[in-house]
């Protein structure tokens, strides 16, 4: 399996690491600045070296209780850093938006990857990802980040979960967008609760037989936290362990802030083969 964007191949036969990028203002001083652009190439440089072959760059938090944050200042933080990356580094820059507008000048300022939480169903979302011909990962998500982590209640997890990224898939390649720009996301922490994101992440191979490339991101997240009683900055051991059960069961690419200790875990696995 191979993922393509441009003249750029990314090759999924061994797992790919997609390094976290947040430009938010509780990670950097202010958009746009040269500091936070210089400090987010610094990162970003880091964790290629590591061996992240993808940058997700997000300007917009998501997190449980999140509030929106508005176009322009979206654009504003996330725009130079990809062009900045771009013109720096060997890797895929992916843009975390569900932004139309921040879509179009994401991919028009060198981003490679539309990786949308909303799956597309934003206002102008799916034209744009038609019209950008690159791939787009479309996540399950119930609810939204304000209100998702409240009561989340599903008639059947694993169905409702199929369901909808089948849904969406199908609706996506109607619209024009080609069935191999297609990546799909279980949507950890978003709209589950601690019992849901486990049951999913047990029942990942499942997913992986839908045929589509599976990204997978549990890095931090609080189903370790609560889980194992552990603040975010004590939750390494548990999203390492997430990441060797996700590439057991087929899962391409990780998503994650820890690239270095996840490179290692990736090796260990290829030295016994055990995805292929
Ligand atoms: C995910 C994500 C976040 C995820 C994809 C966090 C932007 C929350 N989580 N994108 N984004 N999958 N595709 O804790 O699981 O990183 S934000």
């Amino acid at each position: 399996m191979q993922l393509q964007s441009g003249d750029r191949v990314l090759d999924l036969s061994t797992p790919q690491v997609m390094g976290i990028l947040n430009v938010t203002p509780d990670s950097f001083s202010d958009g746009g600045n040269f500091a936070t652009i210089d400090n987010a190439l610094l990162q970003a440089t880091k964790m290629v070296e590591q061996g992240a072959s993808i940058i997700d760059i997000g300007g917009e938090s998501t997190k449980p209780g999140a509030v929106d944050v508005v176009a322009e200042q979206e654009l504003e933080r996330v725009i130079p850093v990809i062009e900045k990356i771009a013109q720096n580094l060997d890797c895929m820059i992916s843009i975390d938006t569900s932004k139309a507008i921040v879509m179009r000048e994401a991919v028009q300022a060198g981003a490679h990857i539309l990786n949308d939480v909303r799956a597309l169903q934003e206002e102008g979302a799916l034209q744009a990802a038609v019209k950008a011909q690159v791939p787009v990962c479309l996540m399950h998500m119930q609810g939204a980040p304000r209100s998702m982590q409240v009561a989340p209640q599903y008639d059947n997890l694993l169905d409702d979960v199929k369901c909808f990224l089948l849904q969406r898939a199908d609706f996506c390649i109607k619209a024009g967008i080609k069935k191999e720009h297609i990546i799909l996301d279980l949507g950890f922490g978003f709209g589950k609760s601690l019992a849901h994101n486990f049951e999913l992440l047990g029942a990942m191979k499942q997913f992986v037989k839908l045929g589509y490339p599976l990204l997978t991101g549990v890095s931090r997240k609080s189903m370790f936290g609560h889980l194992l009683n552990r603040d975010i900055n004590e939750r390494l051991a548990g999203s390492l362990a997430g990441a060797i059960i996700a590439i057991q069961q087929g899962s391409q690419i990780i998503r994650v802030h820890d690239v270095a200790e996840t490179a290692d875990v990736i090796k260990i696995l290829q030295a016994v083969n055990v995805f292929n």
